[in-house]
């Protein structure tokens, strides 16, 4: 049941990596004219940190966490309207993406999982560009 979940998380990954390569309009996502594709941003989760883009663009974006610690850990983004994070952990290893609007302003990013965020897995992030019409 586990190895069949990872394998589809790692099928997203590798899916979004692949429409963010293939789509020459990439660089565009987030600007007014739009796109249904989510500005990929990667995260890395360790013991105890968070790994990412400090000023990614406002706009549809995909964030592509990867537990790259030694235990499970979660990701949570909250700022604004948004308060966001996956249903289930992810287990070391384990690839996943989380999909959200984001409009210009600072996120607190965070591992909900237990006593991680005051061990230091908590950033914040400051959404830049314009709002979302
Ligand atoms: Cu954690």
């Amino acid at each position: 049941m586990r190895r069949s979940l990872l394998h589809i998380g790692a099928f997203a990954s590798a899916f979004v990596l692949l429409v963010a390569c293939e789509n020459p309009d990439s660089a565009a996502i987030g600007t007014p004219d739009g796109s249904p594709t989510g500005n990929p941003v990667e995260v890395s989760l360790t013991e105890f940190a968070i790994e990412m883009e400090a000023s990614p663009r406002a706009g549809i974006t995909t964030f592509i966490v990867t537990n790259d610690g030694s235990m499970d850990h979660n990701f949570a983004v909250v700022g604004g309207v948004i308060d966001t994070r996956f249903d289930e952990p992810l287990a070391p290893g384990e690839s996943r993406t989380l999909t959200t609007a984001l409009d210009a302003g600072v996120y607190q990013v965070f591992c909900p999982l237990g006593d991680h965020e005051s061990r230091g897995m908590a950033t914040s992030i400051q959404v830049i560009g314009p709002e979302i019409p």
